[in-house]
């Protein structure tokens, strides 16, 4: 059975975005966009806690349940939360369309009830050389965050 959920990100940028996964075996679909953006690439993770009663920061660090380095979706060392950057156009809106197959909407991956955040700077997937490379990306401030909840199958 597919299940989705929702994000709406709420802060100095907004957005929505939809995560659609068919069965535990397949990948989640994670489409829509993000407004209000500087253009270029922003790093964009899942982080560990659906908590933000402190602004963005209370999402904690990347969602990495397998204690790993950071790194770039396509890398096969990478935080579960590691989606890499979405890229705005001149128009500051970033169109998402991603197809990732470590994030899961059931089971040990799940993403729900846990954070999506959009930075203010490119994520370099972990090879930037920075000290913050292997841990966050180097991707910057928190612009905006949201809590990713279940919506209604169709
Ligand atoms: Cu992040
Ligand atoms: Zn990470």
């Amino acid at each position: 059975m597919t299940v989705k959920a929702v994000c709406v990100l709420n802060g100095d940028v907004k957005g929505t975005l939809y995560f659609e996964q068919a069965g535990e075996s397949s990948p989640v679909k994670v489409t829509g966009e993000v407004t209000g953006l500087q253009p270029g690439l922003h790093g964009f993770h899942i982080h560990e806690f659906g908590d933000n009663t402190n602004g963005c920061t209370s999402a904690g660090p990347h969602f990495n349940p397998f204690s790993k380095e950071h790194g770039g979706p396509d890398a096969s060392v990478r935080h579960v939360g590691d989606l890499g950057n979405v890229e705005a156009g001149k128009d500051g809106v970033a169109k998402v369309n991603i197809t990732d197959k470590q994030i899961q909407l059931l089971g040990q991956h799940n993403i729900i009830g846990r954070t999506l955040v959009v930075h203010a700077d490119p994520d370099d997937l972990g090879l930037g050389g920075h000290e913050l490379s292997k841990t966050t990306g180097n991707a910057g401030g928190r612009l905006a965050c949201g809590v990713i909840g279940i919506t209604k199958a169709q």
